[in-house]
């Protein structure tokens, strides 16, 4: 009688088990479920797709821990600007030179910005995440409680993008977080920027190239990139300013004029009411400041890290630079 409870014991701890691992059934999908419900999914559906989903602690483990916290400059940058990056970038600027140049003249933003921010994120389209874009989604939107809103969002979104496209939620794959294609966009972004750049009907940035360039464009002038405006300004030593103009945070707090700003050439010829910050990293030589304008800040639309944008200008100034030579 005892070994028959035993048994039966265990058997109802492996059943809870398997009932958890099964999205369709984790307690927090629930209130997700009737959201997409009212969003045109069918119940047998929203279960397909969240039955099929698995949680992957790795996931977790990543989202824990992304670079842009535990870095300094001086090794973040060793990541993003290397001979290869800038290589393999030329490359691709010259692949796509038509592209780049349409984009250029359409949206208003630099070839090599929107060059280097899929450099940046995918190494331009060559790694562009080994997740399924499910798994990603609901693993952080059901285990994930610091960041879950935004990840039940990003789930919701998804779903709808891939009904939209017409594509199967199952197959597509992506980043830890769920981001997607050349550009890594995430789906709130695919659904809202993504644009069909080459005019075939489909807006592809997972694996058309066309379509992630004018996609990656067009995110930047809609976070507000003003064509033709400088981006940051490195301060030399004797231009630094003082650790109270060092505010947190990535808003433009100050204007140009407001800035202590020892030669007028530092603002590029912005006038004084153009809004500017001075951010401080940790450089090789020590710490380091620039100065940083309104297409900075749109960088950062992208990714909310000032080491990003930093990046993705550095990167952008070396393809520049390497077109230039022969
Ligand atoms: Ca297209």
């Amino acid at each position: 009688m005892r070994l028959i409870k035993a048994a039966g014991l265990v058997a109802v701890s492996v059943f809870a088990t398997a009932v958890i691992a099964d999205y369709s059934e984790h307690p927090e999908a629930i209130a997700f479920k009737s959201d997409l419900l009212e969003s045109g999914f069918t119940e047998a559906e929203i279960n397909t797709f969240l039955a099929g989903a698995e949680k992957k602690q790795s996931i977790i483990d990543a989202i824990s821990k992304p670079a842009e916290r535990v870095l300094e400059w001086k090794d973040y940058r060793k990541i993003f600007i290397t001979d290869r990056r800038i290589k393999e970038g030329l490359d691709f600027m010259r692949e796509q030179s038509e592209t780049l140049a349409r984009a250029e003249r359409e949206l208003g933003v630099p070839s090599e910005i929107i060059a280097a921010i899929i450099g940046v994120e995918t190494y331009y389209g060559r790694i562009t995440g080994s997740y399924r874009v499910i798994d990603a989604l609901t693993t952080l939107a059901f285990d994930y409680p610091k960041r879950a809103p935004f990840f039940k969002k990003q789930l919701r979104e998804y779903l709808m993008l891939a009904k939209e496209q017409g594509v199967d939620p199952m197959e597509p794959k992506g980043s830890y977080a769920g981001a997607m294609g050349y550009g890594q966009f995430m789906p709130s972004s695919y659904r809202a920027y993504a644009i069909d750049f080459d005019d075939d009907e489909f807006t592809d940035i997972w694996n058309n190239p066309v379509d992630a360039i004018g996609s990656v464009g067009h995110y930047l002038k809609r976070h507000g990139w003003i064509e033709g405006q400088p981006i940051v300004n490195e301060l030399s030593e004797t231009d630094m300013v003082g650790s109270e103009w060092l505010t947190s945070g990535l808003k433009l707090d100050f204007t140009v004029g407001e800035l202590p700003l020892k030669r007028s050439e530092i603002a590029a010829g912005l006038p004084s009411d153009a809004k500017a910050k001075v951010i401080e990293l940790q450089a090789e030589a020590g710490a380091k400041q620039w100065v940083v304008f309104n297409n900075f800040y749109a960088i950062t639309r992208y990714n909310h890290s000032s080491m990003y944008a930093m990046a993705v200008t550095q990167l952008a100034e070396a393809l520049a630079q390497g077109l230039l030579e022969p």
